[in-house]
């Protein structure tokens, strides 16, 4: 026998020796958490999940299915990154839990669930065939696939930044969180800042031959008069360009943001700081020179030079006052804003995100008109004041509605519902098609090391099935009631334009004499 020999046999014994010490360490780890100790499980896991790597005799999923039976609580997965970072040789994990039941009564979901029915309806009667979804194809920057709990990507064109990668990671977040309980489906998404699908495009009319329903694409925000279905942007996930966390983590921040100014002592004028170069109407708002009116050029290339040190969001609550403005489309700045337990005003919008539908003026924030946006400010900055009592409670009702009912656990399940109502459309087969890749968790964040990228990816990875089941689906709304609440809101504005006229008018009055 070679030496060479000799030292693979003893190399196997050594393996084997090995093999019996992670087993009985294993054994010893189970044993503890059948004795239900709950401190430190997840440190035990990895240090477990480590060990197995190196025994076939326990392998991760013989793991998973003894803590199904067993144990009651939801188990937690990390990731599971082959050792070289070969963003070619790392693949997904041959199964995840497949299945999860929480045992629980669910809760109903926030009201602006309800427009999920409204977003879908085009394709209530008809459901979505594949000659449907394929004429969305050239307006989409992706196609995703689910297919038996895994996923399928197919890239069509290039979108800005990050925003498709942190969208994907999104998604398949949400599988980790509900296994097993999102359908079959694939989806076109448009990951720019317009909707694309247009409602005077699918109106009947003389001599042009309409094709109905439209075509189904997902987008970050809709509009009154298009058709995209309105999905959360990647924000949630983390905008590592301009250095903007995940929102669980930045919510929280924020939270405690709020607390450090007290609404009294806060800078008794309005707030806003952003890039005006996006749109027509931001510059237009800077034109807006008046001492009660606080408005700071967001230079992002500076900002990146001095390490995003005067960008923070959870430092930004120090007005009473602050003011949200679309940029070419809705903008991922609204929840931060809302957030911050200041009054805000609100420049009347076009766009809207899937979770600010159902905001009703004077509850949660200050309605100001689009074109007499610098007056309709200093009269609610001076109204404000002269009402601190009522505009801080506008103030809270809007950081209420933004910290509860956006929770990422609704998040969540807003994505959750959305799919499943839309994986109930499909009329078609679902197929893979040729050139789509598995993404997984594994094959988007291993490749990457470090950064602020892999950092958001870490914060916002979903490690165990949720222990609550998805909230309950609102109805639709009725007929008249939509009516309604539309009609309520702009009986609002109205009331408030009204006092803005009445206290301009009297201004000039007196200025006359
Ligand atoms: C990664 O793996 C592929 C296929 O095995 C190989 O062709 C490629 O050279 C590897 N790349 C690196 C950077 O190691
Ligand atoms: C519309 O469709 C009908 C039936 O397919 C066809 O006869 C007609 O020429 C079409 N009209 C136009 C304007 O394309
Ligand atoms: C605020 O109160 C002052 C002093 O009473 C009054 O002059 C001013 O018109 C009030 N402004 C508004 C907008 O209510
Ligand atoms: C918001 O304010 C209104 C009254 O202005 C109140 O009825 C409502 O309960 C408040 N909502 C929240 C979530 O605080
Ligand atoms: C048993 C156990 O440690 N479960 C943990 C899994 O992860 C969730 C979320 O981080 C924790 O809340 C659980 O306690």
């Amino acid at each position: 026998m070679s030496p060479q020999h000799k030292n693979s046999i003893s190399s196997i014994s050594s393996k084997l020796t090995k093999s019996w010490i992670t087993t009985t360490i294993f054994s010893f780890v189970f044993f503890i958490l059948l004795l239900g100790a709950s401190v430190g499980w997840m440190d035990l896991f990895l240090l477990a999940g480590d060990r197995i790597k190196l025994t076939p005799i326990f392998t991760r999923n013989t793991f998973l299915t003894i803590s199904k039976n067993t144990l009651t609580t939801p188990l937690n997965f990390t990731l599971q990154c082959s050792l070289d970072k070969n963003i070619t040789t790392q693949t997904c994990p041959a199964s995840y839990p497949e299945k999860w039941n929480p045992k629980d009564d669910p809760e109903t979901c926030p009201d602006y669930f309800r427009w999920i029915h409204k977003d879908l309806e085009p394709w209530g009667k008809t459901g979505i065939t594949r000659e449907t979804l394929e004429r969305a194809r050239a307006k989409s920057h992706f196609r995703l696939i689910i297919k038996g709990g895994r996923v399928y990507v197919q890239r069509y064109m290039k979108s800005f930044q990050t925003r498709d990668v942190f969208t994907i990671w999104g998604i398949l977040q949400l599988l980790r969180m509900y296994p097993g309980q999102v359908p079959d489906l694939e989806l076109l998404f448009q990951c720019h800042d317009l909707p694309q699908i247009w409602r005077r495009d699918y109106r009947a009319r003389r001599g042009v031959n309409v094709t109905w329903p439209p075509p189904p694409l997902f987008h970050y925000c809709g509009h009154d008069g298009a058709f995209d279905i309105v999905f959360p942007d990647w924000s949630f996930w983390g905008w590592p360009e301009i250095n903007i966390e995940e929102w669980n983590k930045l919510s929280k921040a924020i939270n405690e943001g709020i607390k450090r100014v007290k609404w009294e002592e806060r800078k008794p004028y309005a707030y806003w700081k952003g890039n005006p170069g996006v749109a027509r109407i931001r510059k237009d708002l800077m034109r807006c020179h008046h001492p009660m009116v606080h408005l700071i050029h967001q230079n992002w290339k500076r900002e990146g030079r001095i390490g995003f040190r005067t960008s923070n969001l959870a430092d930004q609550c120090t007005h009473r006052y602050k003011i949200y403005i679309e940029g070419k489309a809705w903008s991922v700045s609204e929840k931060y804003i809302l957030a911050c337990d200041s009054m805000t005003l609100l420049i009347q919008p076009f766009y809207f995100d899937f979770f600010t539908r159902s905001l009703v003026p004077m509850e949660h924030y200050w309605p100001i008109r689009l074109h007499q946006k610098c007056n309709d400010i200093i009269f609610a900055v001076q109204w404000g004041n002269n009402n601190t009592k009522k505009a801080k409670t506008i103030g809270r009702n809007g950081s209420g509605y933004v910290l509860k009912n956006l929770q990422m656990k609704y998040v969540y399940d807003y994505m959750f519902h959305v799919l499943q109502s839309y994986g109930k459309l499909m009329k078609m087969n679902v197929e893979v098609p040729e050139g789509a890749k598995e993404v997984c968790p594994e094959t988007m964040a291993c490749p990457i090391n470090g950064g602020r990228m892999r950092q958001f990816m870490d914060d916002s990875l979903i490690i165990s099935p949720s222990n609550k089941g998805a909230c309950e689906m609102p109805p639709t709304f009725e007929e008249d009631e939509l009516k309604k609440f539309l009609e309520k809101k702009k009986s609002v504005e109205k009331e408030v334009e009204k006092w803005t006229n009445e206290y301009w008018d009297e201004q000039k009055k007196s200025l006359q004499h």
